[in-house]
């Protein structure tokens, strides 16, 4: 039985998800174009509360206001007539060839502030729809040759255009933020802001990175070889999980884009895991939608389309279970505590402790017995074991 989504469960989809035509560097499109409004109604229908979407994805590159104003009026019909709401909206800033070589890191300054006005006009729609916030995924900022790019400039000009974004939200006192999408290759040789940690440390140079935080994506974290949990734990812990990308990749390769949960699905459980039952000794949760930024393969038909939509959904919802009965069985809360998780949360130096009054406790040096304290197991395999079984409902 897979379970049904309910608008408790903030489901959303990327309109460019289900409305790829699925073109690829060797092949046509195997699919024709899609209707945004068809899809509103299609995703309705699954089960998503929410819609996402790149300006162009809605109005076609280059279309003039009049023609903008109607197909924003029927969209916005669309939406409610659903009841399907607009929780994200991002900037296509990599299909025209004008962003050949990026847009904030253009080395063509025209393409700059090009690339900053598409960027504005797209913020006033995000607030226009009440959207809570506005993804940056700069995947043109980069190069392919390392003498191509002054590096430190191109810093200084991503944040220049971050910045000066991120001060215009404020002025006009919209209630959006910010999230950068990190990847670390594709289209681009090399990203600028390769992963989640990347870009928190770019965050923290900004003047107004008080309202920017970051959208990790599944598969980006695992095209470096990370660990995908890892790096959404290290956003929440600093206040930055501002939105969240969920699909599939196996391995280091292209970027797969695949269902989530069809990737690497013990690597999923993980990631449900964190987002359902948060961390042991608890802190930060993320509240927001969970977002799906998948392609349906080139295989598919529409039918194929519609399947995997669903699957998304069901595969969170089936990994949802599993990871709150994991949590909620006594011998995976024995074996945690035999483990020393809930010890982490311990501080190092008792309250009011100074590094003084510790060099001073010989016991914790001198008198202590490190081969005794090294011979302990610490169990995680058996503990590893217990989740494999959770995962597979063998519990
Ligand atoms: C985005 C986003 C991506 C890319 C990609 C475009 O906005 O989150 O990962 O664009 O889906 O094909
Ligand atoms: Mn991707
Ligand atoms: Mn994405
Ligand atoms: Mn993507």
């Amino acid at each position: 039985m897979t379970p049904t989504p309910t608008p408790a469960d903030k489901f959303s989809f990327g309109l460019w998800t289900v409305g790829w035509e699925a073109r690829d560097q060797f092949g046509e499109a195997t699919r024709p174009w899609l209707d945004p409004v068809e899809s509103v109604h299609q995703l309705a229908k699954l089960g998503a509360s929410y819609v996402t979407f790149h300006d162009d994805d809605v109005v076609p590159f280059g279309s003039d206001a009049a023609t903008r104003d109607k197909i924003l009026a029927r969209f916005k019909a669309a939406l409610d007539e659903t009841g399907v709401k607009v929780e994200m909206i991002t900037t296509n800033t990599f299909t025209h060839p004008i962003f050949k070589d990026g847009a904030f890191t253009s080395n063509d300054r025209r393409v700059r502030r090009y690339g900053l006005r598409k960027v504005v006009r797209n913020v006033d729609l995000a607030a226009e729809l009440g959207a809570e916030t506005f993804v940056m995924w700069g995947g043109r900022e980069g190069a392919e040759y390392d003498s191509a790019k002054d590096l430190k400039a191109a810093h200084d000009r991503y944040r220049e255009g971050i910045d000066t974004v991120a001060a215009y939200i404020k002025e006009q006192g919209y209630g959006l933020k910010i999230a950068i999408e990190p990847k670390p290759n594709e289209p681009r040789g090399d990203i600028i802001l390769p992963t989640v940690g990347s870009a928190l440390a770019f965050i923290a140079e900004l003047e107004h990175g008080d309202i920017v935080g970051v959208n990790p994506e599944t598969g980006h974290e695992q095209m470096a070889g990370l660990n995908y949990t890892s790096s959404i734990a290290q956003a929440l812990w600093a206040d930055k999980l501002f939105h969240i990308d969920l699909n599939g990749q196996k391995s280091i390769k292209y970027d797969q884009d695949l269902v989530f949960g069809h990737g690497d699905l013990f690597s999923a459980f993980g990631t449900v895991d964190l987002l359902v039952n948060g961390f042991p000794s608890g802190g930060p949760r993320y509240d927001g939608p969970v977002h799906f930024d998948y392609k349906p393969s080139r295989t598919e038909s529409f039918t194929g389309v519609w399947d995997s939509a669903a699957a998304n959904m069901s595969a969170y919802l089936l990994l949802k279970e599993r990871a709150l009965a994991f949590r909620a069985d006594p011998e995976v809360q024995a074996a945690l505590e035999e483990a020393g998780v809930f010890d982490l949360a311990v501080p190092t130096l008792a309250e009011g402790e100074t590094l003084a009054d510790l060099v001073a406790d010989t016991s914790a040096y001198e008198d202590l017995d490190i081969d005794a304290v090294a011979e302990r197991g610490f169990g995680f395999i058996r503990l590893n074991q217990l989740a494999l079984e959770h995962a597979l409902g063998a519990r």
